[in-house]
């Protein structure tokens, strides 16, 4: 709950800069002041929609001389927290930041401001013949802004890369309200430190984003969709080296039974294959021509002669490669209600079947009360942890025995080095255990960071770095 010190900071702050569009309105103050995560009560003291780089220039700097701390939001579609305002800070919100400023044909480029939605960049780069792949779920909510902030990845990053890789000039307002024009487009600029990489995944800490150049690529040619199901975590990895080593993959998706069971019953689908599997694969390939199409099917069979594959169904149309992909992509939506609690980890590919039949048997032995549903991108290492809360549990108890699964989930995955955040962020709820996946003189050095960008400590305080 916003104190007075914060509402009269924030009543003097409209009264500095009325453009802002202040609002305290409690249904925005609930919208705005949280993300697609539920387990912290947002208590935002205002929500301020600047429409302009001087107006968020302007803001900051009343901001830094008041001591007033700034939630940036964006489409809050965050999974860890990361645009929630819990404790009466002020949220920025660039949902009035939202054009298309310059498409260049030549530099394959697209200016845009934070607010623009996902979605909206990857119709225009199809409007003109050309592709913007980063694609997942939240893609017609989420804004470039927050995707930059924290580095989406999605479905074609095994491919493509992820958002960072899209980012070829980025304009930030530091914790000084100086405007910052990083790169500025360039393909190649060897000036010394790419600023450009420290803003990019530092989740709103380091400075405000309020613009990018987003550099698009080739249009995919013809693809077709692959709905495999498969009985172990070490032959499906046998099938992805296949596959990989004989088609152009765009894609390499995983998801379990559970998974499977939940996005079925969530959207009415029918069972995709006649086989039930303890594991399933949606991947997408490019397939030009019939001869692709042949080498597809012969290296399935293959796969299937030697006992890694059970079964599995190729698209024949667009509506039928939608339809296969709504079995991976309905996943997230399709267990939101209980809600779930998530972790979100890579290892390196190579590692992956250990660590899932590991933390399998960890699940079972410390959590056998437990659903815990696993989908997500083999190709990337990155393997979605959903624990689905029990309706016996009340929130704040689930939470609490969900961290004491963590602290076993993140002692496995340092083990095998991996992250414990592969692209959600570390945002709010994340934050207790950044040690354990980055070192203490790396914590120290970004704090050291924190300081030289935002002196005063007004960006997302709380967020990503522990005090
Ligand atoms: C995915 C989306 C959010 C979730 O589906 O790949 O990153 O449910 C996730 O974890
Ligand atoms: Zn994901």
């Amino acid at each position: 709950m916003a104190t007075n010190d914060d509402q009269q900071r924030i009543r003097k702050l409209a009264l500095t800069c009325p453009e802002l569009h202040l609002s305290t309105e409690a249904d925005v103050l609930q919208s705005h002041g949280q993300d697609w995560t539920r387990f912290r009560e947002p208590a935002a003291a205002a929500i301020a929609f600047p429409d302009s780089i001087r107006q968020v220039q302007d803001l900051v700097r009343f901001a830094e001389q008041n001591q007033l701390p700034l939630v940036p939001s964006g489409g809050r579609t965050g999974l860890s927290g990361g645009a929630v305002a819990a404790a009466g800070e002020l949220v920025v919100s660039f949902d009035r930041m939202r054009h298309v400023l310059e498409f260049s044909e030549i530099d394959r480029t697209v200016v845009v401001e934070p607010g623009i939605n996902t979605a909206t960049v990857q119709q225009l780069a199809a409007d003109k013949g050309l592709y913007y792949p980063v694609s997942f779920a939240a893609e017609g909510s989420s804004q470039v802004g927050g995707n930059i902030a924290t580095n989406a990845g999605g479905i074609r990053v095994l491919r493509y890369g992820l958002t960072r890789d899209r980012v070829v000039g980025l304009k930030v307002v530091t914790g000084r309200g100086e405007l910052l024009d990083l790169n500025r487009g360039l393909v190649k600029n060897a000036t010394g430190y790419d600023l450009r990489h420290l803003f990019i995944a530092s989740e709103g800490t380091l400075g405000l984003i309020v613009e990018a150049t987003l550099k698009l690529v080739d249009p995919p040619v013809p693809g077709k969709v692959l709905l495999l199901g498969i009985d172990s975590m070490d032959n499906l990895m046998r099938v992805f080296a296949q596959l990989r080593s004989r088609l152009e993959l765009s894609a390499f998706e995983f998801l379990t039974d559970r998974a499977l069971h939940h996005v079925m019953n969530a959207n009415r689908l029918p069972a995709p294959l006649s086989s039930v599997c303890p594991l399933y694969v949606v991947t997408e390939f490019d397939c030009p021509d019939e001869q692709t199409e042949s080498r597809a099917m012969a290296c399935l069979e293959e796969c299937s002669a030697k006992g890694w594959l059970v079964d599995g169904v190729i698209s024949q149309n667009q509506r039928q490669m939608k339809e296969l992909w709504r079995y991976r992509e309905g996943i997230s939506e399709s267990i939101s209600h209980f809600p779930p609690y998530k972790n979100d980890l890579s290892v390196r590919v190579s590692r992956v079947p250990e660590f899932l039949r590991r933390m399998n048997r960890l699940m079972n032995e410390i959590c056998p009360e437990f659903e815990v549903v696993w989908y997500g991108h083999i190709g990337d290492g990155n393997l979605h942890m959903n624990i689905l809360k029990p309706e016996t549990l009340d929130l704040q108890a689930f939470e609490a025995r969900s961290h004491e699964i963590s602290e076993h989930t993140y002692a496995l995955t340092r083990e095998l080095g991996g992250s414990i955040s592969a692209e959600h962020g570390i945002g709010l709820l994340k934050q207790p255990w950044l040690d354990r996946t980055r070192s203490s003189v790396e914590i120290g050095l970004m704090k050291e960071l924190k300081k030289v960008f935002d002196p005063a400590g007004i960006f997302n305080p709380g967020k990503l770095l522990p005090g």
